[in-house]
């Protein structure tokens, strides 16, 4: 058996540097718990940025992979499979939604729906070709293709990656009177995240999300929603737009929609934005497959006969409301909905990276978003206990700063 400083060494010998991983060695995962190569146990407060909201290895998602693996892995959309259908059936009667376009990693998602609007924007709307204009919000996240990365507003993701598409409008989130006058005869959508995730769990102002509906109703403008992170009961809802009342034209998921176990994302439509796409527009080799739709389907039915969304609404009104009992010089701001956490750190903290070093030797994983904000987003199956685990650890960190 390898150590960990030996597998350490080997992937920064050999792997590109594109990521600064804690020195935390992974090698075991059940629920919220996760271990290390040397024995020691950790509370995963990261999910994998929400990707395992149902919790690691779930056993019944785990069969269903096994299960499906054992009959039917990949067909390509070239032919057709009897579990792509009955996915479609079922996301479509859990988010009220008529049309699914089905695709791998949340980039590919948002790239589709950029290509879906546009596209209706010239046969629908009636924009002249080539002039769609996209709205987006200032510091976003959407993924990391020269598309997404050229609007994005962060500097670490767009430098030196360019020339970039054209064709986007940024705006501030969280500011309709500058959504209403950035909309022009060629906008075609607004995509937006109901809560910035990246951007630290940046909430939106109350009452935003329903003038931004109204905004693109009038203007016959497509909403799009950006749930990857915020969707599948991570806010406390199964999506995040419920807590706005509010129903996108639009929606992305992916990360958790196969439990963590197989990369997959999804379009979903309320509006006939998707009806513009003919056979051979657009595609993926792994889109739709039948191992990741067998594994989507239990994955979304755990999720919600196991409660985890009631659950993350209940937990994360615990976890928040202990946070803020926290009595620290170093907190400056408690933020968050459901199990989507953030601690914004006073400016001179020393920074959220030596807190997030700090609690993994206390034994809880997170992560810092930017320099001074710390991310807690546990699976959304802890219990209290749990919670409690995690509040004892990171006073005690508080307390030794
Ligand atoms: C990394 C961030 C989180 C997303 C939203 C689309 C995507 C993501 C709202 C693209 C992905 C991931 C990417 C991952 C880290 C993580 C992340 F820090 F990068 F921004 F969660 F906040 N829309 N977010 O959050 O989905 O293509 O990755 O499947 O890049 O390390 P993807």
């Amino acid at each position: 058996m390898r150590s960990a400083q030996d597998l350490i060494d080997l992937e920064y010998r050999l792997g590109a540097r594109n990521y600064k991983p804690l020195d935390v060695v992974l090698t075991r995962g059940e629920g919220v718990w996760v271990w290390d190569v040397d024995g020691k146990r950790y509370l995963d407060c990261l999910s994998a940025y929400s990707a395992v909201n149902q919790g690691h290895c779930h056993p019944k998602i785990r069969a269903a992979l096994v299960e499906q693996a054992g009959k039917l892995a990949l067909t390509s959309r070239a032919f057709r499979n009897d579990q792509l259908p009955l996915f479609y059936e079922e996301i479509c009667a859990l988010t009220n939604s008529h049309k699914v376009l089905p695709m791998n990693s949340g980039a590919e998602a948002v790239e589709t729906a950029i290509k879906a609007v546009r596209k209706w924007a010239y046969e629908v709307k009636g924009v002249p070709e080539g002039k769609a204009d996209v709205i987006v919000c200032a510091n976003a996240f959407h993924g990391r293709t020269i598309t997404i990365v050229g609007f994005s507003t962060d500097p670490l993701a767009r430098t030196s990656f360019g020339p970039f598409t054209p064709g986007f409008t940024v705006v501030p989130f969280g500011d309709a009177a500058a959504l209403e006058k950035a909309i022009t005869p060629h906008t075609a959508a607004f995509l937006v995240e109901p809560i910035q995730g990246e951007a630290g769990v940046i909430l939106p102002p109350p009452g935003y999300f329903r003038r931004v509906r109204e905004l693109c109703t009038r203007h016959n403008v497509v909403l799009v929603l950006d749930e990857i992170q915020t969707g599948l009961g991570r806010t406390g809802k199964l999506l995040a737009e419920e807590h706005d009342g509010i129903e996108a034209d639009v929606t992305l998921i992916g990360k958790a929609l196969a439990g963590g176990f197989y990369p997959m994302s999804a379009v979903l439509s309320n509006l006939e934005v998707l009806g513009v796409l003919k056979p051979g527009e657009h595609g993926s080799t792994f889109g739709g497959n039948p191992l990741a739709c067998a594994i989507a389907r239990t994955a979304l039915r755990v999720l919600v006969e196991e409660g985890m969304i009631e659950n993350a609404a209940e937990q994360g009104a615990y976890f928040l409301s202990e946070l803020r009992k926290l009595r620290s010089p170093v907190i400056q701001e408690v933020r968050g909905r459901g199990l989507m956490i953030a601690l914004q750190l006073v400016p001179d903290a020393g920074g959220a990276r030596r807190f997030s070093e700090a609690l993994k030797d206390a034994g809880v994983l997170c992560k810092e978003t930017h320099t001074d904000t710390l991310r807690l987003a546990p699976p959304l199956v802890i219990q209290r206990a749990e919670v409690d685990y995690a509040m004892e650890a990171i006073s005690r960190v508080l307390r030794a700063a």
